[in-house]
């Protein structure tokens, strides 16, 4: 076994010496499941990124650097969430965020389900009024109310459209009918780019200065992500996620981001590793660029 120098700790990263202080990215695990309607399994994500995450490289070829050196890492305890009803769930994990921006930490948020990420939306806009969501998903998360909550992962947008305005959403292959209503009265459709529209330049336009990321891993093709709910076919691949992310970071000001939706399959270990790479890749531009 060659990879014997990652046995401990138990962290994102297998990192030793890394303390909350001095770390300026930190890792939020959110085993939550609570709303989830087709597959399940997103408890477990939170443990399988960080599993998969010791067994990265720290060495990015991209960004000659170990990126953890310029950032530190410090990953927190997993939250105690996976009782609570979404609603619930959120004014327990927005407590938490506001601690963390409060102390100026880029968070890196690891689910966990989709309406894990809405719990961001009040501390950020508070810091920075102009904040613009981008999005990457195969769903539109519009629906106004989904299995009897506004709260529910398929909701996840529309509650930041009520207060943002300014969603850009990339990667999208299905909604419902509702939703198509919702996206033409609003004339939303100028700010979603399905596979075939993914466009750099164009979807950067779209954001504000200050933008947050939430990555749905069922944004990317099930054929390099099977493990989620709703491996929806005709997805976006890794090239275009780094492609994406290095030049929003370069661009905007990111001043936080999710990575949601794993469901891990036991025994075939290639979407865990490609989600703890999605979180390493994204505080690597964040820090090294
Ligand atoms: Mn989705």
């Amino acid at each position: 076994m060659s990879y014997q120098r990652r046995v401990t700790p138990n962290n994102f990263g297998g990192l030793a010496g890394q303390s909350f202080e001095n770390a300026k990215a930190v890792i939020l695990p959110v085993p939550y499941e609570g709303t989830v309607s087709y597959g399940s399994g997103t408890s477990n994500g939170p443990q399988a990124i960080i599993q998969s995450s010791r067994f990265m490289e720290w060495y990015d070829i991209e960004l000659d650097a170990e990126i953890y050196k310029k950032s530190g890492i410090f990953t927190l305890e997993p939250m105690a969430v996976s009782d609570l009803q979404p609603e619930d769930m959120t004014v327990k994990v927005e407590k938490e965020y506001a601690k963390l921006v409060e102390a100026n930490k880029f968070v890196v948020m690891i689910g966990g389900e989709h309406s894990i990420s809405y719990a961001t939306d009040r501390p950020l806009r508070e810091k920075y009024p102009d904040l613009s969501i981008l999005q990457w998903d195969a769903h539109a998360d519009l629906r106004d109310s989904f299995e009897g909550t506004k709260f529910s992962h398929g909701c996840a947008m529309r509650r930041f459209y009520d207060n943002a305005k300014r969603i850009v959403q990339v990667g999208i292959r299905s909604f419902s009918v509702d939703e198509a209503e919702y996206i033409k009265k609003n004339n939303l459709r100028g700010n979603i780019f399905t596979p075939t529209e993914f466009n750099v330049e164009k979807i950067i336009e779209r954001l504000s200065p200050n933008v947050y990321i939430t990555v749905d891993l069922d944004g990317f093709d099930p054929s390099i992500v099977p493990a989620t709910g709703t491996p929806e076919p005709g997805g976006l691949f890794w090239k275009d996620f780094l492609k994406l992310m290095r030049a929003v970071f370069a661009k905007r000001n990111v001043v936080g981001c999710d990575v949601v939706e794993l469901a891990p399959i036991t025994g075939q270990p290639s979407s865990d590793f490609l989600s703890a790479l999605a979180v390493y890749k994204m505080i690597g531009y964040k820090f090294c660029q």
